[in-house]
């Protein structure tokens, strides 16, 4: 009885992802006051598209692969943070009129809607920029620098012109090719969705010590969950309305968009995401069980998500 009493609460996810947000919207909110900054309304525009509504996958990704490793949350916050305004600062350009011209986002107007189209681009040309500064000013000193600037290498490569970029061209072009093939479509895919996801987890894994072999193991995992999130996000596309999932609505483009349902059905594509959520969780097998778990939940939570 004593012994029970003494053992460790199950982990609830729920209450991980509660707490981590909190900290992370206040880190987010400090990251970015608008106290003295100008021009003003860049700075609100910037605030406007990084301040709640989101998953916050990324930071929580970024949080729970440094802590994986043995770092802790302080190590990887501001990491967090970046990764975070990287993400929000991509979904500004998606949602352009040049691109998927979205009118809402997380339930709100999306930024060139609210702002304006030259505001929004600098916004996100903004948020870009003091991703980079966050990390190379905020990251405790208890981080090594070469990790650091290691860390920030990865996540530039990741989201650049070999990774979240190319994804993004490709998606493009998709919309214009009558033969898109699963092929062409894990290619976009892994460019476009996982490659944030994993500049994220590489980047909090190195900034918490991870040795090259675990970097690997962490980055192998997050290629699949970001494949698998956006397998899930074309099933819920056709299982669910825009507005029950607060995604953006008004877009012009994805109706031609060649999405896993159209191309497997939708039972074929839940089984497939449940495939690569099971790849995911297997690059863990190297690693103490008790350290992955909030890994494994949040990787079970992005497979079986409803929104
Ligand atoms: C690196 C700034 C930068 C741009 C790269 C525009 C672009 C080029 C890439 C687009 C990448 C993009 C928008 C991918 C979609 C990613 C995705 C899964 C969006 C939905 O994310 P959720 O559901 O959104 O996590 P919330 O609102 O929860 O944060």
């Amino acid at each position: 009885k004593q012994q029970e009493s003494q053992s460790k609460p199950a982990f609830s996810l729920e209450t991980y992802m509660t707490q981590k947000i909190k900290s992370i919207n206040e880190a987010l909110d400090a990251a970015i006051s608008l106290k003295d900054k100008e021009p003003r309304e860049l700075h609100e525009a910037m605030r406007y598209s990084l301040l709640p509504g989101g998953k916050r996958v990324c930071p929580l990704f970024c949080i729970a692969s440094c802590e994986l490793v043995g770092g802790t949350e302080s190590m990887a916050m501001p990491a967090a943070c970046s990764c975070e305004m990287i993400h929000d600062a991509a979904l500004i350009q998606d949602d352009l009129p040049c691109m998927d011209n979205a009118h809402l986002r997380r339930r709100k107007p999306t930024t060139h809607k609210a702002f304006g189209e030259a505001v929004a681009i600098l916004a996100a040309d903004g948020l870009l920029a003091l991703a980079f500064e966050h990390i190379a000013l905020y990251t405790p000193t208890a981080v090594p620098p070469a990790r650091i600037v290691r860390g920030i290498g990865e996540l530039a490569r990741c989201i650049g012109a070999q990774g979240a970029v190319a994804g993004q061209v490709f998606d493009i072009s998709s919309q214009r090719e009558s033969n898109v093939t699963l092929e062409y479509l894990e290619y976009f895919h892994l460019h476009k969705t996982a490659a944030m996801l994993e500049g994220t987890v590489v980047l909090g894994a190195m900034l918490g010590g991870g040795s090259d072999e675990e970097v690997e193991k962490i980055r192998s995992f997050a290629r699949y969950v970001g494949w698998g999130f956006q397998v899930v996000d074309d099933i819920l596309d056709v299982t669910k309305s825009s507005q029950e999932l607060g995604k953006p609505t008004g877009k012009d483009l994805v109706d031609g968009k060649v999405t896993y349902p159209r191309l497997m059905g939708v039972e074929k594509s839940r089984e497939f995401a449940e495939k690569l959520n099971k790849l995911a969780l297997d690059q863990l097998s190297g690693f103490d069980t008790q350290k992955t778990v909030p890994l494994v939940a949040l990787a079970n939570y992005i497979a079986r998500r409803q929104k």
